[in-house]
């Protein structure tokens, strides 16, 4: 089933350097419809637990240091496609590699402060952004 939905986050990159406006921009001019926004800072756990599939990788301690820094802004998403359609929105991880106009490509710093997050499934697009909404902040 897909559910039409996503989940990202602005990351404390982006946030640090002022473009949560020009982000926001560039998602609701690729006709993705806003259902939740919030800006927030994960704890060390919550970043632990939501990047939980990382925890082998030798970047996961850089990884929740990074996402604990400063505040993020955190979105569900709706479009038809939303998952794959915000993964061609943002770019590859690498912003070096990001194509031309891509999220990433204009904003992001290197593989790790890579200005956003999006989500690769329907299946995580639900889990994340039950993680950070509820029912009542969702419209
Ligand atoms: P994605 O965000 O494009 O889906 P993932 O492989 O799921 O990429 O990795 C999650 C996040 O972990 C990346 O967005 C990036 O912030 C960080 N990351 C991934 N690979 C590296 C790396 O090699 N060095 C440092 N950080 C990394
Ligand atoms: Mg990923």
């Amino acid at each position: 089933m897909t559910t039409n939905r996503t989940f990202t986050m602005i990351k404390p990159d982006a946030v640090e350097n002022g473009h949560i406006g020009s982000i926001l921009e560039k998602i609701t001019s690729a006709g993705f419809k806003i259902l939740a926004l919030k800006k927030t800072q994960l704890t060390l756990n919550e970043a632990q637990a939501f990047y939980s599939v990382h925890c082998e990788r030798p970047f996961f301690g850089e990884l929740v240091k990074f996402m604990t820094r400063g505040p993020i802004v955190a979105a569900i998403l709706e479009k038809d496609n939303a998952v794959n359609d915000f993964r061609v929105l943002i770019g590859v991880t690498n912003p070096a590699e990001a194509a031309e106009g891509t999220i990433r490509n204009l904003y992001a710093i290197s593989m790790g402060e890579n200005a956003v997050h999006g989500s690769d499934s329907d299946e995580n697009a639900a889990t994340e952004g039950a993680f950070h909404f509820s029912q009542r902040e969702i419209f």
